[in-house]
Parts: structure tokens; C-alpha cells; sequence
């Protein structure tokens, strides 16, 4: 492949979650976006059936999002996070609120997913010190779960890679539910799998191991994406938040994935019908055009940080780009899009479409497991006797050769298509990836 960068170029960018010298060898540059297609350095278009990275689902280089920015950033370039504001600020918050399911009233901006989880967790621990239950300190994550890579988001993340290399450096006090994923009892379910509610009750038995006394906050990804489209069986969520509410621990949805359509809904919580105390989102609520995130909180926990006495009330926490102008602009335009584009409903609309043509895979050589909720897919192989994730890469540096990209992640090809990607569009990438995935049998 030709690439415009020197050896001496390529070397200087340590890339994150990249093996570089693969990527180096064959360096995959995109030179343009537009819509649902990625422009490459040497002349190809190729269709994004991940969405950027799960966060440009309402199209790349959209226009009303691109115009905003360019006027805000001419506007308005910055102005402080701290004792200053904008206006728009508090209008993307009432947008962002309205979308949220009630109590969930009030928003902290943060830059990314990462800062977004770091300072849910944060917040959580002044609530509960706050009102007078400073032992509420511990954090329950769960196996498998992505939470960013703050030293909090690795402690209450579950993926073992993203772990172990800081190991004694995660928080302590930390402890992980079991995944919900059994190839035994779900593979090739459709949506929601029937089994597996009864893994919240592994809760009550952190309860009763550590005390609820002892305990903060249980946080989740309602669908955990990184991992591959694990899809919350039917009852679970809904196990959590009861079990929660019992014990008066927090619980926090991670929807840095879910938030903003894709789910089918505004955010996972309303797809699976169970509220959280707090949802941290990033991605799209920009599109994937403004590095911005947040955490969205019920009153209780607002108020909760007002009423302490004047001039302390304060969460002692933010960050130097926290609602950064350019950010909000795109943010507000995004929503905007979101909104009026009606972007939720028609994911729902075409998420039965989606499911049937990627389940029309099963049956293809090595295909394990293939799993889907909105526009959320993973299709996953069997891996090669000792060389976990090379199937995996091989079947999808191949598809990606032919014209269209989907994540490598281990031993899976995970979808998260643009929400306007139409039929005929899904079904070239489904055939796409059924050549590619014969062709590596
Ligand atoms: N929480 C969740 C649930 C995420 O999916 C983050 C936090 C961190 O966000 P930032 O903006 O700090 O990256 C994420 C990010 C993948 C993949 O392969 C997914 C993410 C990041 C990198 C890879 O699916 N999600
Ligand atoms: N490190 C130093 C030395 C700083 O001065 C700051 C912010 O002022 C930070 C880190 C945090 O940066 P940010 O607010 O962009 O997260």
C-alpha cells in the first residue's frame, strides 16, 4: 500500500490499543469521511460498520454538525470550566436531561468516556460521604466490562488485558460481578437472551461478603459493548436496580456506547426499561465530532452536593475542557439531529432487518456465537488451536481489503452500522464478511 508517511513518521506515534508494528506495516490512513463511508489514502471508499469507534452513527462530516462548530469555534473558542460558562452549556444540559429517564436531571461534563467514568465514581463516593456514610467506599464492577482507561475505570472494568500490566495500581475495594455471557446456555440468541437474570443475585452475595455498609456503587454497561455485544438477558437489569435499591448502593449505567441511539432508544436504560441513579455517556452525544462526555444524575444526588454550606458546595472535581465551547456546539447539533432525524426510532425500525442478516450466518464455517440488541452486532469464530484473536483478525483484515470495516476484537467481528445505513448496505456487509469468513475457513 502506498502511504505518504516516512518510516521515521510512522515510528514516532506510539498508537494506543494498537499493535503498532501491524499497523505499521500495513497502515490503514483515512484521508476523509462522509456518511457512512471512510475516504483511504490510497483512493478506496469503505463502508464503516463500526461507526467510527461506536460514535459517528449519524454520519460522518454531517453538515449541521460541521457548521456549528466552525461558527462556535470563530464565536466562542474557550472560556473557563471553572466559575464561567456559556449559555449553551446549560441548553445542551436540558436536552441531554429531557432525553434521560426522570429523576435522571442534571449533567457534569467531562472530555471523554474515560473522565466520564472516573468522575461517576467519584461522585458517588462524596453522596455517600456526604450523607454521612463514609464506609460506603467500595465499587463493584463486573467481569468483562469496559469502563475507559482512568486508574478507576481499569479497577472496576472486568478486561483482563487492560488490567494486568498496572496490576497492584487499580483501586482496592474493588470487586467484579460474573459476566453474563455462556455460550452454553445463549449462543445465537436474538436480541435478549432468556437465561442469565439470575446472575444479578451474585450481588446479594457481595452484600453479604462485604457489607452494604461498605459499599458504593455497582456499575454497569446495560449492553457491554467492548466485550463484544454481551446483550443483558431478559430480568437482569431490572435484579440489579432492585438488589441496589435494597441495599442503598448506587447504581450507575455506563452508556458511553448505549446513550444516543444505539440501543433503539435514547439511552439503554429506557430500552431495557430500568433506571439508574447515574448514566455516563460520551461518543455520540457529539457524533464522534467533539471530544466531549458526562455524567447524568438524579436530584437526590445533586441536591445532595448543593446543600452543603455556602461557598463548599462544590463536587471539588472537573476538568479544564468540562463543557469546552466547540464541544457543546457539536454536542447541541448532534442532538439536535438526533432529535429531529428521529434517530432512536428508526434504529428500532431496521434492528429486526439487521438481526436476520446477521444471523444468517450461523451455520458458516467456525461461527461460535452471534449476538445483537438495536444496531449492536457480533459475530464470533472459534479461535485457532493456540493463536487466540488471529482468526478473528484474519477474516476481518480481509473484509476490510474488500471494502468495509468492522472491529477486530479477539475472535470477533463487532457491527455498530450507521444508523443510516439502508438495507442493501447491511446486506453487502453481511455478504462481505460470509466470502471473507469462507475464504479463512
Ligand atoms: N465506557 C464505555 C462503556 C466505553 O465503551 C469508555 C467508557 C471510555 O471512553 P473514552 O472516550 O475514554 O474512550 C468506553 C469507550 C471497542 C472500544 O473496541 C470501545 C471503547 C473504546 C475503545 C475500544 O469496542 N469505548
Ligand atoms: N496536570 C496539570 C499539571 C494540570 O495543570 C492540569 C489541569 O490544569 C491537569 C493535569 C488536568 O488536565 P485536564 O483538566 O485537561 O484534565
Amino acid at each position: 500500500m502506498d502511504t505518504p508517511l516516512n518510516a521515521r513518521q510512522l515510528d514516532s506515534y506510539f498508537i494506543g490499543f494498537t499493535p503498532n508494528p501491524l499497523f505499521k506495516s500495513k497502515p490503514r490512513l483515512i484521508t476523509g469521511a462522509e456518511g457512512s463511508y471512510l475516504h483511504t489514502s490510497d483512493g478506496k471508499k469503505v463502508f464503516d460498520g463500526f461507526s467510527g469507534l461506536w460514535c459517528s452513527g449519524m454520519g460522518h462530516s454531517h453538515p449541521k454538525i460541521v457548521e456549528a462548530i466552525q461558527k462556535q469555534v470563530a464565536q466562542l473558542d474557550y472560556v473557563s470550566a471553572f466559575y464561567m460558562s456559556h449559555p449553551p452549556a446549560f441548553a445542551l444540559t436540558e436536552k441531554i436531561a429531557a432525553l434521560a429517564p426522570d429523576p435522571l436531571n442534571h449533567v457534569f461534563y467531562t472530555t471523554g468516556g474515560s473522565d466520564a467514568v472516573d468522575s461517576a465514581l467519584k461522585l458517588a463516593l462524596g453522596y455517600h460521604r456526604l450523607k454521612g456514610n463514609a464506609t460506603r467506599t467500595r465499587m463493584i464492577g463486573r467481569e468483562r466490562g469496559y469502563h475507559g482507561v482512568g486508574f478507576g475505570g481499569i479497577s472496576v472494568g472486568g478486561m483482563v488485558a487492560n488490567r494486568k500490566m498496572f496490576s497492584t495500581l487499580t483501586l482496592p475495594g474493588v470487586d467484579h460481578l460474573p459476566h453474563t455471557h455462556s455460550l452454553e446456555h445463549m449462543a445465537f440468541s436474538k436480541g435478549q437472551p432468556a437465561w442469565g437474570a439470575h446472575l444479578a443475585d451474585e450481588l446479594d452475595r457481595l452484600v453479604a461478603l462485604h457489607d452494604a455498609s461498605n459499599i458504593a456503587a455497582v456499575i454497569v454497561e446495560p449492553m457491554a459493548g467492548s466485550a463484544g455485544v454481551l446483550v443483558p438477558p431478559i430480568g437482569y437489569l431490572q435484579r440489579l436496580r432492585d438488589l441496589c435499591t435494597k441495599h442503598g448502593i448506587l447504581l450507575i449505567f455506563d452508556e458511553v456506547i448505549c446513550g444516543f441511539g444505539r440501543m433503539g432508544a435514547n439511552f439503554g436504560a429506557q430500552r431495557f426499561g430500568v433506571v439508574p441513579d447515574m448514566i455516563t455517556f460520551a461518543k455520540t452525544v457529539t457524533n464522534g465530532m467533539q471530544p466531549l462526555g458526562g455524567v447524568i444524575m438524579t436530584s437526590e444526588i445533586y441536591n445532595t452536593f448543593m446543600d452543603q454550606p455556602e461557598f463548599t458546595n462544590s463536587a471539588f472535581h472537573g476538568y479544564t475542557y468540562s463543557a469546552h465551547p466547540v464541544a457543546v456546539a457539536a454536542g447541541l447539533a448532534a442532538v439536535d439531529v438526533f432529535t429531529t432525524e428521529g434517530v432512536a426510532q428508526k434504529v428500532l425500525e431496521k434492528e429486526t432487518l439487521f438481526q436476520e442478516l446477521l444471523h444468517s450466518l450461523k451455520g458458516e464455517p467456525n461461527v461460535v456465537d452471534i449476538r445483537n440488541i438495536g444496531f449492536a452486532g457480533s459475530v464470533e469464530f472459534a479461535s485457532l488451536p493456540g493463536q487466540p484473536g488471529i482468526r478473528g483478525h484474519r477474516i476481518t483484515e480481509a473484509l476490510y481489503d474488500a471494502g468495509y470495516y468492522l472491529r477486530w476484537s479477539g475472535d470477533q467481528a463487532v457491527f455498530a452500522p450507521p444508523f443510516d445505513a439502508t438495507a442493501e448496505e447491511l446486506e453487502a456487509l453481511v455478504e462481505a464478511l460470509r466470502r471473507c469468513i469462507r475464504a479463512n475457513a
